[in-house]
């Protein structure tokens, strides 16, 4: 199927109805590359973004796409996070963006710039210097470095498909980076207003960029072809500003290409060190009366339990009268959770938004997940692993226990499209628990989960979850 000319592009651009934006964006000239951040800053349009930004943030009128605050709140309203098109929506995203970029900064050169995290897990000077006041490029941030942020299972031979049907999918396994990335920032990256920070635009057209590198990468790796259904239909940003899928397909279709298409290399994996060994805690049962104070523990094989309930550190002390059920608090120290298996043979009806197409497969389901005021700031991430009451509660658990992560960005973005305030967040574990967890009682299963900060990370309960729980049949 052959996609729209970019002809065709600029007249939907035009075609805006009145009352919409105003957006007319020419898209002529040769295909331009976008340029690592190195390259980029000594370009002559270093200058020329900057003044960009400085001018789009002095517009204070977020109904007019030359201000800063127009883009953040259309991916506050509409980004696609877990679930479909995630990288499509945010290919067509940037692009829109970037044409915004070259008419304020009146160049026909300007291109997103990307930052290679991979190469350089470090913030870029330039972003960090100065403050609010002084440079366009700063925000307030939790950390400046996200090599804890950085896994390489997207670029492993085994994963050759690219929807999220599957339940081992590149779509899925980028988000998961991507999202700690915006995890370990912190600060207004670890909102749905993270375009405010311009990392976030560097963020992601390095996202884009490894998408691009994927699909060139041969050895099976397949993305659905062009003819296919996947590619049908429209991206939506506003209500009348929209990219045909098809024109997502890649780079070249909207005007710009990479240079470094290579992957990043696996076998080079980054080290984890953990800020805080893993806190076995004592169980108690939803109703019982409250634990004593709580006293150095010994290693002893944990009782099992549904949930543990606990009280936000700055909380009164521990009334006398059994406590309402009011599941699992995380804050800085990580936990475990022994937690049933719910054995129904068909999956629970659930809001499609989180919901990936996943429907066959086994995973861990996060239910009525809040954020605390210090936990919408972000700077940590949790990694959970599947604990079948075997792990050594002084160590971390080996990586092919791990099931996922969670943190305040995915948090964020399943509150900003939930119900009541309350999140539900579905991690696909699939294989790798049916593997390990084989022949075993189910009620051995449980949860660790394991904090990783970043630099300005902070203290104190961050996260609440009513309950945790796997979905599916273990066999
Ligand atoms: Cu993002």
């Amino acid at each position: 199927m052959a996609g729209m000319k970019r002809r065709e592009i600029i007249a939907m651009l035009a075609a805006i109805g009145a009352g919409g934006p105003a957006l007319a964006w020419s898209v002529t000239g040769p295909v331009q590359e976008r340029l690592p951040w190195a390259k980029f800053r000594m370009s002559g349009d270093y200058a020329k973004l900057v003044s960009a930004v400085r001018t789009m943030k002095a517009n204070l009128d977020p109904a007019s796409p030359d201000s800063w605050l127009f883009w953040a709140n259309i991916h506050q309203n509409h980004c696609p996070h877990g679930k479909d098109y995630f990288l499509a929506w945010h290919r067509g995203y940037l692009f829109l963006f970037e044409q915004q970029l070259r008419k304020v900064a009146k160049s026909t050169t300007l291109r997103l710039p990307y930052w290679d995290y991979f190469a350089d897990a470090k913030v870029p000077a330039e972003l960090m210097a100065g403050n609010l006041a002084t440079n366009p490029l700063f925000e307030t941030r939790k950390g400046e470095d996200v090599s804890k942020a950085l896994v390489y299972g997207a670029f492993g031979d085994d994963v050759t498909i690219f929807e999220r049907s599957s339940k081992d999918c590149f779509e899925t396994r980028v988000e998961q980076f991507h999202n700690n990335v915006h995890n370990l920032i912190g600060g207004r990256m670890a909102t749905m207003q993270s375009p405010q920070d311009l990392i976030f635009w560097m963020h992601h057209a390095n996202i884009d960029r490894l998408w691009a590198a994927w699909t060139l990468a041969g050895q099976g790796r397949q993305m659905p072809t062009a003819d296919k259904p996947y590619w049908g239909g429209q991206l939506d940003y506003a209500s009348t500003l929209s990219v045909q899928r098809a024109e997502t397909f890649s780079p070249e279709k909207l005007g710009y290409r990479y240079a470094n298409l290579k992957m990043p290399a696996a076998g080079a994996p980054v080290p984890i060190v953990e800020s805080a060994p893993v806190k076995h805690q004592p169980p108690r049962m939803a109703g019982a009366a409250p634990a004593p104070a709580p006293v150095p523990m010994p290693v002893p094989a944990p009782a099992p339990r549904p949930v543990m309930a606990e009280p936000p550190a700055a909380a009164a002390p521990a009334p006398a009268a059994p406590i309402p059920f009011r599941g699992i608090w995380l804050g800085r120290e990580s936990r475990s959770v022994r937690m049933p298996l719910r054995r129904e043979e068909a999956p629970l009806a659930m809001a499609d938004h989180h919901h990936g197409g996943i429907d066959d497969g086994l995973s861990v389901v996060l239910d009525a997940v809040t954020l605390t005021k210090m936990g919408e700031g972000g700077g940590f991430f949790y990694k959970l692993y599947l604990d079948l009451d075997d792990l050594d509660y002084d160590v971390i658990p080996p990586e092919d226990r791990l099931i996922g992560t969670v943190g305040p960005f995915q948090i964020a973005a399943a509150l900003a499209h939930g119900e009541n305030g309350k999140a539900r967040i579905e991690l696909p574990v699939g294989d790798m628990v049916r593997r390990v967890a084989e022949g075993r009682d189910p009620d051995d299963l449980g949860v660790t989960f394991v904090r990783i900060d970043a630099a300005r990370a902070p203290g104190g309960s961050v996260i609440n979850i009513e309950n945790v729980a796997f979905r599916g049949r273990l066999g």
